[in-house]
């Protein structure tokens, strides 16, 4: 049995983790289709994060940071697969929809950053799945946009909820109404992108540049940071301020935060175990 739309076998893992030391490297595998999200590479997406939460959970130190790529070279995720949505009622739509969102979901629990390494095209549900991300690093080569509409569809996977809070209402709304591709200029002046880089070694260098960074401080530190940022994100001030404060306090539960106060007064380098 094959995959119509890629030739590939049914049974070929599709995504793949690789682990660097603490860093893992989560790697959607269908170049033939633009690494477009089939029902099957949204489950093993899931199933990915699921097991990166589950390896914190039981060190805090194991995975300091994610990096989310698409093989090949041409693409990020050009999109849901849009042969799989034809022929969907209004009902397998939306369970279409939430599939995606899961992903985005597992994604933002995820106690420590996950960055979506962007070189090639980043569209529909494959931008979506980007701003799940904590940061989106991209190469000069890379394009952005939510082309929905041009299918007759809206995004389904978050484009209405995060792209506004990436690049500010009025922006989402041209980019979501007219489907419009933008470059990487473009995408670095909306914010969208945090950096840039001209090709894909760099990219990635740039971003394991940036976990070795973040694997300094104190994971528990790092991971409740995380989670305020997550849940206070488009709340109410009151809301989000109560967020903080719980955080906060939850720092102080922590071996590391008491660790890196003794080492400041100390005057010495802080030895942070995770715990
Ligand atoms: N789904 C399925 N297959 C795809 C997709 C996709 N999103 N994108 C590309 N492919 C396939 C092509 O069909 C083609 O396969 P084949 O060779 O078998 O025909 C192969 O990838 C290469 O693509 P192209 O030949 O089209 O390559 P080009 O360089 O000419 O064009 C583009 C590249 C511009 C990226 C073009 O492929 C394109 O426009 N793709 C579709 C982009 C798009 O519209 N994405 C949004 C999809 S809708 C969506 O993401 C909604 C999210 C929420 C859904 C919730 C319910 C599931």
């Amino acid at each position: 049995m094959t995959d119509a739309a890629t030739g590939t076998p049914n049974d070929a893992p599709e995504v793949r983790v690789d682990r660097d030391g603490d860093v893992a490297v989560v790697t959607i595998d269908r170049p033939r289709a633009l690494n477009a999200l089939s029902p099957a590479v949204l489950a093993a997406l899931e199933a990915a994060f699921a097991g990166l939460a589950a390896d914190i959970a039981h060190d805090g130190t194991s995975v300091r940071g994610v990096l989310l790529a698409g093989e090949g070279g041409r693409a990020f995720i050009a999109g849901a697969d849009i042969r799989a949505m034809s022929g969907l009622t209004p009902e397998a739509g939306a369970d279409a929809a939430r599939a995606g969102h899961r992903v985005a979901a597992a994604i933002e629990a995820l106690p420590v950053p996950v960055i979506a390494c962007v070189d090639g095209f980043a569209l529909g549900g494959g931008l979506e799945m980007a701003l799940a991300c904590d940061l989106i690093y991209a190469t000069d080569a890379s394009t952005f946009g939510q082309p929905e509409v041009h299918l007759g569809l809206i995004p389904g996977f978050g484009g209405t909820v995060r792209l506004p809070r990436a690049v500010g209402l009025a922006a989402a709304k041209e980019l979501i109404y007219t489907g419009r591709r933008i470059g990487i200029d473009e995408a670095v002046a909306a914010g969208l992108v945090a950096r840039r880089y001209a090709d894909r070694e760099a990219l990635f260098a740039g971003a394991r540049e940036t976990i070795a960074l973040v694997a300094q401080n104190a994971a528990p530190a790092v991971g409740l940071a995380k989670r305020v940022l997550v849940a206070a994100t488009g709340t109410p001030t009151a809301t989000a301020t109560e967020l903080e404060i719980e955080g906060f306090g939850d720092a102080f539960r922590t071996d590391d935060m008491r660790e890196g106060v003794a080492a400041f007064i100390e005057k010495r380098e802080p030895r942070f175990t995770g715990a």
